[in-house]
């Protein structure tokens, strides 16, 4: 059966794990923290970031866009791409956003632990991208039900993980005040069983990693 070794609050390894649900694909789930001495996500990324996910035949597929391409092409089924291009190129553009704006979040969240340390003007740069780059996703997909087409895909899993995550680590950025549609539209996705049984919700960090 294929592993995924997953974060609870990464929302690169949400993206993953809503995609598979969403193609009724089984799947045995690893939760580690991928800092902390001991964690296996060195062993199947040189990169040593999570998501991965293990192959039966021994491999193992990373980061999460390209895991999410693999799950296309090997699964079929349930598609979530659209069909013509400029649907698959409109689902893409949104997860580079989607995936951006997660970026900042975890710079942030980083040079936060740093205290006295940490740089405002960093910080400030990191701030901006999320702002700008959650605005932009308010543009892309205004008040519709789903970001790209009439069914839930690439775009909205992306989107709807970054919505999320920013509720995790960023509660004090009021993006809903700010985009009401784009609000009720992530209420929305939050309310599918994929979405809802992947909620995410902070872990406990015990290496020293800054
Ligand atoms: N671009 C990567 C980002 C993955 C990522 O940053 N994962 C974090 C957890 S949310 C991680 O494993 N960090 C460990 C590290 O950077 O050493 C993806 O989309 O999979």
């Amino acid at each position: 059966m294929l592993q995924l070794i997953s974060a609870t609050p990464s929302p690169y390894a949400r993206k993953v794990r809503i995609a598979l649900a969403e193609k009724n694909i089984p799947f045995e789930l690893i939760t580690e923290v991928p800092w902390n001495q001991g964690a296996i996500t060195p062993q199947h990324n040189p990169l040593a970031k999570l998501p991965v996910l293990l192959l039966e035949d021994g491999g193992s597929v990373y980061d999460s866009r390209f895991i999410l391409e693999y799950l296309e092409l090997m699964y079929p089924q349930t598609p979530l791409l659209p069909a013509d291009v400029p649907g698959k190129l409109a689902a893409k553009q949104l997860e580079v956003l989607a995936d951006g704006v997660c970026d900042a979040v975890v710079l942030v969240f980083f040079e936060r632990m740093r205290g006295e340390g940490a740089s405002a003007d960093w910080t400030a740069r990191q701030m901006h991208k999320i702002e700008a780059g959650v605005g932009a996703l308010a543009r892309l997909i205004g008040g519709r039900e789903f970001a790209v087409g009439d069914r839930l895909g690439l775009g909205d899993i992306a989107a709807g993980a970054a919505l999320g995550y920013l509720n995790v680590r960023f509660q004090e950025f009021d993006w809903q005040t700010l985009h009401p549609a784009l609000a009720a539209y992530a209420a929305a996705l939050e309310q599918r069983p994929s979405f809802a049984q992947t909620r995410p919700y902070p872990q406990t960090i015990t290496s020293k990693v800054v």
